[in-house]
C-alpha cells in the first residue's frame, strides 16, 4: 500500500522527503497541503497532524510528522540502501547528530534569511531593517561555517563517502535562502563542491524537479496577493523579526 505524504515543496523538510521517496521508488501518494493557503490549519489535515506543520505522513492508520522521524521510518520500513542510514553505529550517529545540530542551525537561520530577504518585504509588505538582514546573513554563514568546517571537513559527504540522510537534508535547507537570491556557495569551494556532489547523487532531474518552485519564489512574489498571507502576518513578523 503507497504511503500518503501531506506535502507543499515550498517547504524545506517536503523536498527531503519527497526527494527521499521518489529516490528510492518507495510507492506513494502526494496530497498537497497549501502553506499559503491556510491549508495545514484546516480540519482535513487537522485529521492527520495536530502539530500542523508539513511534512506529515500517512500509513494506513498510523500517521506521522517530524522530517527526520518520517526520513527514518521510510528508510527502515522500506529498506532503502545502506549509505542513506549505515548500520556503522558512529556514522548513524554521525547522521543522527546532524539531524539533532540542524533545526536552530541552518534551518532556522536559512528560513530567516529566506523570510527577511524576500518574503516579508515583497509579500507582507514590511520594511525589513539593514542591520536585521545583515545579522541574518551573519547567523547562517555561522552555520555553514560549521557545515563545512565540522560537519564535512575533509569527507565528500556528511557521514563519508556516500549521501546519506544528513546531506540530503542539508541540501534542501541550503537552497531555501539561495532561493531568495543569497548566493550561499559564492567564495565556499568545499560547500560547492559539495552541492554539485549531493545534486550527483540524488540525479539533477530529480533534484530540479523538486526545487523548482522554490526556485521560482522571486519571480512568484511579484504576483503574490499578500492578503492571502494575512492569517499568519502576526506569527511570521514575531518570529523573524
Ligand atoms: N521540525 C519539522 C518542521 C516542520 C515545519 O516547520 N514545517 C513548516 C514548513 S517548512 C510548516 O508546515 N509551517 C506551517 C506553519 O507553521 O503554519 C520537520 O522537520 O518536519
Amino acid at each position: 500500500m503507497a504511503v500518503e505524504l501531506y506535502l507543499d515543496l515550498l517547504s524545506q523538510p517536503c523536498r527531503s522527503v519527497l526527494i527521499f521517496a521518489k529516490k528510492n521508488n518507495i510507492p506513494h501518494e502526494v496530497r498537497n497541503i497549501s502553506l499559503m493557503d491556510g491549508e495545514q490549519y484546516g480540519d482535513p489535515f487537522g485529521k492527520i497532524s495536530l502539530i500542523r506543520k508539513v511534512p506529515a505522513l500517512r500509513d494506513g492508520d498510523f500517521t506521522l510528522t517530524e522530517s527526520p522521524a518520517i526520513l527514518l521510518y521510510l528508510a527502515q520500513k522500506f529498506q532503502t540502501p545502506e549509505h542513506w542510514y549505515p548500520a556503522d553505529l558512529q556514522q548513524r550517529a554521525r547522521i543522527d547528530e546532524y539531524l539533532s545540530w540542524q533545526h536552530c542551525a541552518i534551518r532556522l537561520h536559512g528560513s530567516k534569511v529566506f523570510w527577511l530577504k524576500l518574503m516579508i518585504p515583497e509579500v507582507l509588505h514590511v520594511e525589513v531593517p539593514k542591520e536585521k538582514m545583515e545579522a541574518a546573513v551573519e547567523e547562517l554563514s555561522g552555520s555553514l561555517k560549521l557545515l563545512e568546517e565540522k560537519f564535512l571537513q575533509d569527507r565528500p559527504f556528511i557521514a563519508g563517502g556516500h549521501i546519506s540522510l544528513a546531506d540530503l537534508v542539508a541540501i534542501v535547507e541550503v537552497m531555501q535562502p539561495v532561493a531568495a537570491g543569497l548566493d550561499v556557495f559564492g567564495g565556499r569551494p568545499k560547500l560547492n563542491a559539495w552541492r554539485d556532489r549531493v545534486q550527483a547523487a540524488i540525479g539533477k532531474e530529480l533534484f530540479d524537479e523538486v526545487h523548482q518552485n522554490i526556485l521560482g519564489s522571486q519571480e512568484r512574489v511579484k504576483v503574490m496577493d499578500g492578503s492571502k498571507l494575512e492569517f499568519s502576518k502576526a506569527k511570521i513578523l514575531n518570529f523573524f523579526m
